[in-house]
C-alpha cells in the first residue's frame, strides 16, 4: 500500500528520486525480518523500502527521505535508494550493485569478535551474484564462519537482461555451495516458508555456524526503476507477469488465512494503514528543506 501511494503519486514532482519498487515481492522482505531480533541487522540495495519497512523503520523518516527533505531518515541526501534507520537495525541501503555485501560481511565480522549474539542479513538481488566482491565476501564469511546470511531475491531480472541468459546452466546456490557455503532455496512468495528457511538460517549464524545463501524466487510486477508497468516494451512477456500475478504473495497469505481474517478487521486495517500513509505523506510535504549550508556535511572529501 506504501508504494502504491508512491506511485500514484510520482508524477507529482515532490518525489524527485528514482524508486525502485517491491510491489510482488513483499513476502520475502517480511518472512526475512520478522525472523530477525529488533537488535540484528540487515543491509539492502536500491530495492530498500519493503526492507526498511519490514525491519520496522519509520514511515514518516520514509517518506520525508524520498521528498529529499531535513526530516528524512538520512536528513533528505539520499533519497528512496538510501534509506536506514539505525534503531531499528536498518543499517544502511547501497544502490551500488553488490557494494553493500562487504560492508554487511565487515558488519558480521565485528559482531563476531565482539561476541554480540546479533546476525546480519545481505539482501542482495540475482545480479549481486555476478559481481567479484560477492564471492570474496562469500569466501571470507565461510572462512570466519561469520552470523551472516545472504539473501538472494531472485526476481529473474537485471534491469532488462533475463537470468536464463546470464547464467544459463547452474541454479544460483551452486554458486555459493562451491565457497562451501551452506545454501537454500525457497519460494519468496510464500510467506511461511521463507520465514521458515530463514528461522534455520539464523539459527544457524547465531549458534556459531557461520553463513547461509538463502534463494528466494519472486517476481518485480512493475517496472525496474519507475511507478508504471512496463511488459509492453519486450523484455518480459505479459504472460510470465500475469503468471506470476497468480502467484502473488499478499494473495496466497489472504487465502490462507481464510476466516481467520474476518472482514470487518480486515477493512479496520486498510482504513489505518491508509490514514498512516496520508498522514505520512503529509509530514514529508510540510517538512522543510535541508539547509544548502550544510550540505558538505559528513562528505569525507
Ligand atoms: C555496480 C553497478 N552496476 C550497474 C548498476 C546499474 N543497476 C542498478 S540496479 C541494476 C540491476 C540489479 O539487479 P538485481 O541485483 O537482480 O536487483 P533487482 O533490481 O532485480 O531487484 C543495475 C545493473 C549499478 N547500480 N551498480
Ligand atoms: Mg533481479
Amino acid at each position: 500500500m506504501v508504494e502504491e501511494a508512491i506511485a500514484e503519486h510520482y508524477g507529482e514532482g515532490e518525489m524527485r528520486c528514482p524508486v525502485h519498487l517491491s510491489i510482488g515481492q513483499e513476502a520475502a522482505a517480511v518472512g526475512v525480518c520478522d525472523a530477525l531480533a529488533l537488535t540484528d541487522k540487515i543491509y539492502s540495495t536500491h530495492r530498500c523500502h519493503a526492507h526498511y519497512l519490514a525491519k520496522g523503520g519509520d514511515l514518516n523518516r520514509m517518506f520525508a527521505e524520498i521528498c529529499g527533505k531535513a526530516a528524512g531518515c538520512i536528513g533528505g541526501r539520499g533519497g528512496s535508494m538510501h534509506l536506514m534507520d539505525l534503531e531499528k537495525g536498518m543499517m544502511a541501503s547501497i544502490p551500488i550493485v553488490a557494494s553493500s555485501i562487504p560492508i554487511a560481511t565487515g558488519s558480521a565480522l565485528a559482531d563476531k569478535r565482539m561476541r554480540s549474539g546479533k546476525v546480519t542479513v545481505a539482501f542482495i538481488g540475482d545480479a549481486s551474484i555476478e559481481e567479484g566482491v560477492f564471492h570474496e565476501s562469500a569466501n571470507f564469511a565461510v572462512l570466519h564462519r561469520l552470523p551472516i546470511v545472504f539473501v538472494c531475491e531472485n526476481n529473474l531480472y537485471s534491469v532488462y537482461t533475463p537470468l536464463r541468459q546470464r547464467q544459463p546452466d547452474r541454479p544460483l546456490t551452486n554458486v555459493a555451495l562451491a565457497h562451501g557455503m551452506r545454501a537454500a532455496h525457497g519460494d519468496g512468495n510464500n510467506l511461511e516458508e521463507t520465514y521458515r528457511l530463514m528461522s534455520d538460517a539464523v539459527a544457524h549464524a547465531r549458534c556459531g555456524n557461520g553463513p547461509t545463501f538463502l534463494l528466494l524466487d519472486t517476481y518485480r510486477w512493475r517496472e525496474h526503476c519507475g511507478p508504471n508497468f512496463d511488459n509492453r516494451i519486450g523484455y518480459r512477456t505479459e504472460a510470465e507477469y500475469l503468471q506470476w500475478e497468480t502467484r502473488c504473495p499478499i494473495r496466497a497469505l489472504h487465502k490462507k488465512l481464510g476466516s481467520g481474517l474476518a472482514p470487518q478487521r480486515e477493512k479496520a486495517m486498510v482504513e489505518a494503514i491508509t490514514v498512516e500513509i496520508e498522514s505520512a505523506r503529509a509530514f514529508a510535504r510540510a517538512a522543510p528543506l535541508p539547509e544548502p549550508a550544510q550540505a558538505s556535511q559528513f562528505v569525507y572529501a
